[in-house]
């Protein structure tokens, strides 16, 4: 008799299957693989459909709840995939039910059940009150929103320590690094002061910023992200991420000619896009 498949044996797709799934395993390995997530560096949340979720885990009991130490009735009944706490980006590819998990937010909003994953009592990303306040923000400004992406992207990172950290200032500064730069965030960017990681206050400043523009630096920590794929999110951040490496490549050098503002302006036009006010000058 010949075997059969977990889907005719269970009624479930094998979960590794779940395209959900392999697009963290992939995406985390990348960012590993470019130096953004040295050890357990980085994280990333992704807001699922429950009919897709459904598709490939038991979505009826969960195995345990986790108590947030922030409320998030926005959220509530919501599912994400998320990386786990103190969980290195290297090794999700290798093994994803230990480094990633599936949550659903209670009714309440305040605790996450454990549906998948986050093996042996992990437990989600230490950032989560910066991810779900940020979901909450976005989804306000952008209904197709789904992904929060943290990492230490390293040139991004370096930029913070020699760069005026006013947001404009340092906006027109990656604008003018790259060409592409203006059309793939013409909201620019933002910046927190320096804070304490994990805290519920680095997450409420973060998210303030998530209401007008996807990233937010986090002066000698990294970058955060947003967006409605996984491509969109991690193009977002390897385009910041690139003008920073050209800063730091060309800031000690004499620079003999940039982008004006006027071909910026040309720029934005012709590609039908409206930079952030304030910037640009003409
Ligand atoms: O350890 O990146 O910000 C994960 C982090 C904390
Ligand atoms: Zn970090």
């Amino acid at each position: 008799m010949s075997k059969l498949t977990i889907e005719e044996t269970t009624g479930y797709i094998a979960q590794t299957e779940a395209p959900f799934i392999k697009e963290m395993a992939e995406i985390t390995y990348h960012m590993w693989n470019l130096g953004w997530d040295e050890r357990n560096g980085g994280n990333i949340s992704y807001l699922l459909d429950e009919a897709e979720v459904a598709k490939y885990i038991h979505i009826g009991q969960a195995d345990r709840s986790i108590k947030l130490s922030f409320p998030v009735q926005e959220l509530a009944g919501k599912y994400f995939i998320v990386t786990g706490s103190g969980k290195y980006f290297r090794n999700v590819i290798s093994d994803p039910e230990a480094n990633l998990g599936v949550i659903r937010v209670s009714a309440s909003g305040d605790s996450v059940e454990v549906l998948w994953g986050l093996r042996d009592g992990a437990v989600p990303t230490s950032e989560l009150a910066s991810h779900f306040m940020s979901h909450i923000e976005r989804l306000k400004v952008d209904p197709s929103h789904r992904i929060v992406m943290h990492c230490h992207a390293t040139n991004a990172l370096a930029m913070t320590f020699i760069h005026d950290l006013d947001e404009n200032k340092l906006t027109k500064t990656l604008w003018e690094m790259c060409t592409e730069c203006l059309v793939v965030f013409p909201d620019g960017v933002s910046v927190i002061p320096w804070m304490v990681p994990g805290s519920n206050e680095i997450g409420r400043a973060t998210a303030d910023k998530m209401k007008e523009r996807r990233v937010v630096i986090w002066p000698q920590h990294g970058i955060f992200g947003t967006g409605s794929t996984m491509d969109e999110t991690f193009g977002l951040i390897e385009t910041v991420e690139k003008a920073a490496q050209i800063y730091m490549l060309v800031a000690h050098h004499e620079i003999k000619q940039r982008i004006t503002d006027q071909e910026l302006i040309d720029l934005a036009k012709a590609f039908g896009v409206t930079p952030v006010r304030g910037i640009l000058k003409g």
